[in-house]
């Protein structure tokens, strides 16, 4: 799924949640730290980070998939790849937090996201009222959901700024990168390949 041929290690990171989560207002703040008016997504945004992991850099992509009902049948087209789970919830819509609990049971369900980390990022905290993250992990049973797996739960508001950044520090720090023997095998192919072709 890269976007361009890179030599860095590279990790694809998967940004879910329901609509109007905000989702995409947060993958521009942390791109370009620039409060952009949305539209629902109907597909995906996508976005190249270059980061320093290990005093490495590394490639991050971020996949940021429409969370409306007719768009969650897709999201598991991109579980295959991805190193880390984002998922958005919004702290201040009490009303859709059981079905943003059941989209992320769900989707840790997958075979594929087997061991990855979670990152559940309790967004919309400059709304009154909207949940803490001691609320929102005791709500959405993170404890027992994640017995498997690292987890982590980030306040943050993407309208203000607010734990954004801490949010992607988050993020970079608990993404697996595929296995230098993994990426070395995938040259050795690619070359194989070219050689073949050639
Ligand atoms: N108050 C507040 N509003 C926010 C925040 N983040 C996003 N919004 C608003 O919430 C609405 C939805 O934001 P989007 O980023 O489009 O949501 P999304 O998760 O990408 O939605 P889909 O693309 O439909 O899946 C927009 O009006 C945003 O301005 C926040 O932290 N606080
Ligand atoms: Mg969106």
């Amino acid at each position: 799924m890269g976007l361009r041929p890179s030599k860095l290690p590279e990790a694809q990171v998967l940004l879910l949640g329901l609509d109007n989560a905000g989702k995409s207002t947060l993958l521009y703040k942390m791109k370009h730290n620039a409060c952009v008016s949305t539209v629902p997504t109907i597909g995906f945004n996508v976005e190249m980070f270059e980061e320093r992991k290990n005093r490495k850099n590394i490639a991050l992509t971020v996949w940021d998939v429409g969370g409306q009902v007719k768009m969650r049948e897709h999201w598991k087209s991109f579980h295959q790849d991805a190193a880390a789970v984002v998922f958005v919830v919004d702290s201040s819509d009490m009303g859709r937090l059981e079905e943003a609990r059941k989209e992320l049971e769900n989707t840790l369900r997958s075979e594929h996201l087997r061991g990855r980390p979670l990152i559940l990022l309790a967004n919309k905290q400059d709304v009154n009222g909207a949940l803490t993250v001691t609320e929102l992990t005791e709500r959405f049973k993170l404890r027992r959901l994640c017995s498997t797996r690292d987890w982590f739960v980030q306040p943050c508001s993407a309208r203000t700024g607010f734990g954004v950044e801490e949010a992607f520090r988050r993020v970079v720090q608990m993404v697996k990168l595929p296995s230098d023997t993994a990426g070395a095998l995938r040259d050795n192919i690619r070359e194989s390949v070219h050689h073949v072709f050639n």
